[in-house]
């Protein structure tokens, strides 16, 4: 594997990190993931409340992805239990809340611990959370100043549910965010027609994986034009061809979530392949697709 790389002020093993929600309910299997290669992880997104989630069902798969509305399911300030075993290991924690206040409260009780905070601004179907205030400018700059004022290295993740992306990294940016992440998952549906209603127990939901990678890279190559934070593409990236692409369209690194549930060694794969050789010339690639 690779040595350490540092971006947006954390220090990571690899450019490889496990994306928010996918493994992260437990400590024990965010420990795992790191044992099986991954350079950094981010949490399962925590609340200020705990909170059940949507009745199901939650996830269905897809023609190239999965439809997803869990419904923001976290133990909320109990969720510190789990990670206290992962003290000294790139752990970020990923934070949700309907207002600025709410994501400064959550991130005072990790603020002691946290290596740092990636905050969730773009579920794309809860109510009162996430997709709307992901979508405004002016509520992105107040949450990443809440949470940025504890001096802990803040990376921001946007929702593609948007149609300018840019001025919401700029956003992000003069909040104080240390680095964006981009995407999370984009809104949509499916419909049973034995049924005759939607599929998901909440009807809309969010689409991840490879059937939204062109989205993602999009978003990434969009996001370096309008902003100058390190960028971590996120958004159906599965192969090594997939990380190299998302750096020539400006990422620093990248996160993995929905390959992880094909193939649980996705992460040494991965890098086994991308630091071959010579290694990956990550300075030679980021961004070069914009020359
Ligand atoms: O829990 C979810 O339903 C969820 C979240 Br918090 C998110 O950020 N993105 C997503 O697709 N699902």
């Amino acid at each position: 594997q690779k040595g350490p790389v540092h971006i947006g002020g954390i220090t990571l093993h690899n450019h490889l990190i496990l994306a928010a929600g996918v493994l992260g309910t437990t400590g024990a299997s965010l420990g795992r993931m790191l044992r099986l290669g991954a350079g950094g992880v981010v949490t399962k997104s925590i609340g200020p409340e705990p909170k059940a989630g949507h009745s199901g069902p939650c996830l269905i798969p897809l023609n190239g992805g999965l439809l997803n509305a869990m419904g923001l399911p976290n133990p909320s300030r109990d969720y510190l239990d789990e990670i206290t075993h992962l003290r000294d290991e790139p752990v970020i924690i990923s934070i949700f809340g309907g207002t600025p206040e709410e994501f400064g409260e959550v991130a005072s009780w990790f603020a002691d611990t946290a290596v740092g905070f990636e905050l969730n601004l773009s579920c794309p179907h809860a109510e009162g959370y996430g997709a709307a205030i992901g979508a405004d400018p002016a509520i992105v700059r107040a949450c990443t100043e809440e949470v940025a004022a504890y001096g802990i290295p803040t990376w921001v993740k946007l929702t593609p549910n948007v149609t300018d992306i840019g001025v919401i990294g700029r956003a992000a940016e003069e909040g104080g965010a240390s680095a964006i992440v981009a995407v999370n998952t984009v809104r949509g549906m499916r419909i049973s027609i034995d049924l005759r209603r939607p599929v998901l127990g909440n009807r809309f939901g969010g689409i991840s994986g490879p059937m939204i990678f062109p989205i993602a890279l999009r978003c990434v190559y969009d996001l370096y034009d309008a902003c100058s934070l390190p960028i971590i593409g996120c958004g159906g990236v599965s192969s090594a061809e997939d990380v190299i692409e998302m750096m020539m369209a400006g990422a620093s690194a990248v996160q993995i979530g929905s390959a992880v549930y094909d193939d649980i060694a996705i992460f040494e794969q991965i890098a086994a392949s991308l630091y071959a050789d010579d290694g990956l010339a990550a300075d030679e690639i980021v961004g070069c697709a914009h020359a």
